[in-house]
């Protein structure tokens, strides 16, 4: 197949609540899309980048600027293209995963569908429905926190995820433990401790978490390893786990016994499946993470959170969570705390083109080479 057409599509996606984290508050999600066309059959892929460097090096319009300059180029100049080779024709370009894993994803979706094939299938799902977690914000107070978990205890999430950081840490878990007893519980620090905070992080081992999730910096591989072995509770990567040579280095070294897998931080579906074969290997649970994706993007992870290997609940939450209104036709709902993983070609969902239209703030032709 060819590359024939590309177009980058920004969208502003208003939150129902703000969604607030070590590193900011965000009141709105801006998504980067990419709609491409192989042959004529179209495909969707969706870039996790956020506005500002923030999560992680890239950012929106870094995305799109590489996306329009060089990504899309290369990828359209290649003869009898698939999904696989996208990765090996863009390797030469150094890091920008998220941006390479929205135009694999839009490859992969553009092919199955011709092929009839879903994701899920594809990438070896052995599941119908994954469990769902859910991922909760800084609040303003305990009181205001236990209200939002009790609420997304009462949809049926299985899993509860407190984002914590200096000073939104012991109390806040301690609050959730007290009102709501002995539930799947986990924490995830975006980066916001250092080694020196050990002692203090230690009082988390008493509230039996799952696992503390990217306590320091992406780089601090080493430290991570340090600090694991002063924790009782299990230390999980996110931002570090760059690639399947990152999780395989963070896993020999001992910093990590959990791994938090997303697509578009390593670079694509693919990876990401790569990912969960060195910690399957290795014998390391893994769970799917999130990016407040759009429906599409939540499609593909629920086709990946589907493989053997993701045996934790992961942040693959209803639509709802953070939207009232999705850019999909069938928005992803919440049953018995399960989603059910799409069947159809490709991600499984269409876009609801008028939801769309009505959150587009931009909608650009990438021009191809002739
Ligand atoms: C994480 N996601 O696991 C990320 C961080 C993240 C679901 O916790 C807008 C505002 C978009 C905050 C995307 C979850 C975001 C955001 C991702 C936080 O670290
Ligand atoms: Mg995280």
């Amino acid at each position: 197949m060819k590359l024939t057409a590309a177009e980058l599509l920004q969208v502003r996606m208003p939150l129902v609540a703000p969604f607030e984290t070590s590193f900011g508050v965000q009141h709105d999600r801006d998504v980067l899309l990419l709609r491409v066309e192989l042959d004529g059959q179209a495909g969707w892929g969706e870039c996790v980048t956020l506005p500002d460097p923030v999560y992680s090096p890239e950012f929106n319009d870094a995305a799109a600027t590489v996306l329009r300059e060089f990504l899309v180029p290369a990828v359209a100049g290649a003869p009898s293209l698939t999904a696989p080779r996208v990765g090996a024709v863009l390797q030469r370009f150094k890091g920008h995963r998220m941006a390479k894993a929205a135009l694999e994803m839009a490859v992969l979706d553009a092919e199955l569908r011709v092929a009839g094939m879903s994701l899920a299938d594809y990438l070896g799902a052995v599941h119908d429905r994954v469990p769902s977690g859910v991922s909760v914000g800084i609040q303003p107070s305990i009181p205001a926190l236990l209200e939002v978990v009790g609420g997304y205890l009462d949809s049926g999430y299985v899993r509860i995820k407190l984002k914590i950081k200096p000073g939104w840490d012991i109390e806040p878990v301690r609050a959730v433990r007290e009102r709501f007893g002995d539930i799947p519980l986990q924490v995830d620090a975006n980066t916001a401790y250092t080694l020196a905070d050990a002692r203090h992080l230690a009082r988390l081992d008493e509230f039996g978490l799952l696992l503390i999730e990217q306590p320091l910096e992406d780089e601090d591989l080493t430290q991570h390893a340090d600090l694991a072995r002063q924790l009782r509770t299990p230390v999980c990567l996110d931002e570090s786990v760059t690639s399947p040579k990152a999780a395989a280095d963070a896993i020999r070294l001992g910093a990590c016994s959990v791994v938090n897998i997303k697509a578009g931080r390593v670079g694509g579906y693919l990876e990401a499946r790569r990912v969960h074969d060195v910690c399957a290997a290795a014998g390391v649970p893994v769970w799917c993470g999130g990016m407040v994706e759009t429906g599409l993007g939540r499609a593909a992870n629920m086709a990946l959170a589907a493989l053997p290997g993701f045996t934790l609940p992961g942040d693959t939450s209803a639509s709802d969570r953070f939207y009232r209104r999705d850019i999909i036709t069938e928005p992803f709902v919440l049953d018995d705390g399960h989603i059910a993983v799409p069947t159809g070609p490709g991600l499984g969902v269409e876009v609801d083109e008028d939801a769309l239209a009505a959150v587009t703030v931009h909608r650009e032709t990438v021009p191809l080479p002739r």
